[in-house]
């Protein structure tokens, strides 16, 4: 039985059609580029929630999404129909991970004994589907945020019984992330932050979620469960504040608590964008503290302040996504790019799924492509060590030896004159490496 009307996705190849087909243009899985195959570049993954259960609602408006299991009436029926249709799904999209979360399975029981029985069903049976389809998880994650229990938050909740709750859901997903043999396990903190100040004790909730963080670390030990422990930061949605705001505000708090050493960071485009940076400021912040784990893949809209999840599309941002990437070598030690998007409401048939990530997988093949072919030709490598060239001797070497103090440095520079100052510097022609860029795109995509 088949769930979904369309043919396999296949690479095609650029130009045959400028109009979209069902094929990709720029991503071809077994090609190597840049040394690496462009799936082990990109190593893509679908997001069970967003793919299969996400009905399409808006703030707005209830699920418009027509699903091919929605003739199951029963939840569980549901629940195990989906698997077959998930996986059919990836075969049929040409992917080799798949990211969930607990409650994208199945549904909760009365009980936490109930709900773990519903949800080892499920996994039971993707564990077969593992067996004969080789798909890999690139990661699990706990949904500590939808039921009412959370209202308050999971870890930084007020209430110890949510803490203990909470504590032994994750005990739970913990040990499916090792059944299924998950490369990463990510930690979306849904509703850790607060509403307002006035009724929190923020530093006894940053030191709950903190404690949370390295008893989960510690049992994932305990249980030989190998998995890149990885942070989401958010800014806000649904708190008003979250604790895991940016890239920097998460660093920070790894570092205050000791947890950089266990654990690393999955980056969003959207959080991004709510942060108020873009997502290649992200990366590079956690690229730079040796902090990338994995990436999100999505983006938000520039005109709508909420998080819309929409799917990649936008080159400019993926080339910039993707540059920081290839500047690293890889994702993460075993990231991957898990597409934590969703059709827009509108967009709500069922192979509209597979328009959205052919959409974002060529987006980031594309991105990929231009990346690679900016650092072969070393265009912001050569731009970037010539703007720093003048610590590399004189003065500047010895600033950054350490081998000079003010003092020095104020007998150095008192009496050199305005125009020798005005010297020191240069233009950086921005408007020209912009301009270089679009060249890139467009040549690097032409090809
Ligand atoms: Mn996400």
């Amino acid at each position: 039985m088949s769930y979904w009307n369309i043919d396999k996705i296949n690479y095609i190849g650029p130009h045959k059609s400028l109009k979209s087909t069902s094929g990709f243009q720029y991503y071809n899985p077994d090609e190597v580029i840049g040394g690496k195959k462009m799936r082990d570049w990109l190593r893509f993954s679908v997001a069970y929630w967003h793919t299969f259960d996400q009905r399409l609602v808006d703030p707005f408006g209830d699920g418009t999404a027509i699903r091919p299991y929605d003739k199951y009436s029963d939840p569980m029926d549901q629940a195990l129909a989906k698997v077959d249709a998930a996986f059919e799904f990836y075969d049929k999209l040409g992917v080799d991970f798949f990211a969930f979360h607990d409650r994208d399975l199945a549904p909760e029981g009365d009980t936490l004994r109930e709900t773990n029985q519903n949800l080892d069903k499920v996994v039971d049976k993707i564990v077969e589907y593992q067996k004969t389809t080789g798909m890999k998880v690139l990661w699990n994650t706990s949904n500590l945020f939808n039921n009412p229990r959370f209202v308050a938050g999971a870890a930084t909740s007020p209430y110890a019984d949510i803490f203990a709750y909470s504590a032994a859901q994750l005990k739970h997903s913990l040990e499916i992330g090792k059944r299924v043999g998950a490369q990463n396990y990510v930690f979306w903190g849904g509703r850790e932050g607060y509403e307002s100040l006035w009724n929190t004790d923020m530093k006894r909730e940053q030191e709950h979620a903190a404690k949370f963080f390295h008893l989960a670390k510690d049992y994932a030990k305990e249980i030989g469960f190998d998995a890149q422990m990885l942070l989401e930061p958010k800014p806000k949605e649904p708190t008003t504040h979250q604790y895991d705001f940016d890239a920097a505000t998460t660093i920070a708090f790894m570092k205050e608590y000791n947890l950089d050493k266990d654990f690393k960071l999955n980056l969003e485009g959207n959080h991004a964008n709510l942060a108020g940076h873009t997502y290649q400021h992200e990366i590079r912040v956690a690229r730079d503290a040796g902090l990338l784990g994995s990436l999100d893949a999505n983006q938000g809209d520039k005109l709508i302040g909420w998080d819309i999840d929409e799917y990649p599309s936008n080159l400019y941002e993926t080339v910039a996504a993707m540059y920081e990437v290839v500047q690293l070598g890889q994702i993460g030690p075993r990231g991957g790019l898990n597409f934590d998007s969703k059709p827009r409401r509108s967009s709500f048939e069922p192979n509209d799924l597979f328009y959205g990530h052919i959409v974002g997988m060529d987006s980031f093949a594309a991105g990929l492509r231009v990346a690679l072919k900016l650092k072969e030709d070393k265009v912001l490598e050569n731009l970037v060590s010539d703007r720093y060239s003048s610590y590399n001797s004189g003065i500047g070497a010895q600033i950054e030896a350490g081998k000079v103090n003010f003092k020095d440095m104020e007998d150095y520079i008192i009496d050199k004159t305005q125009a020798e100052l005005r010297a020191a510097t240069h233009s950086d022609h921005l408007e020209q490496i912009k301009d270089t860029i679009n060249h890139y795109i467009v040549e690097t995509l032409s090809k």
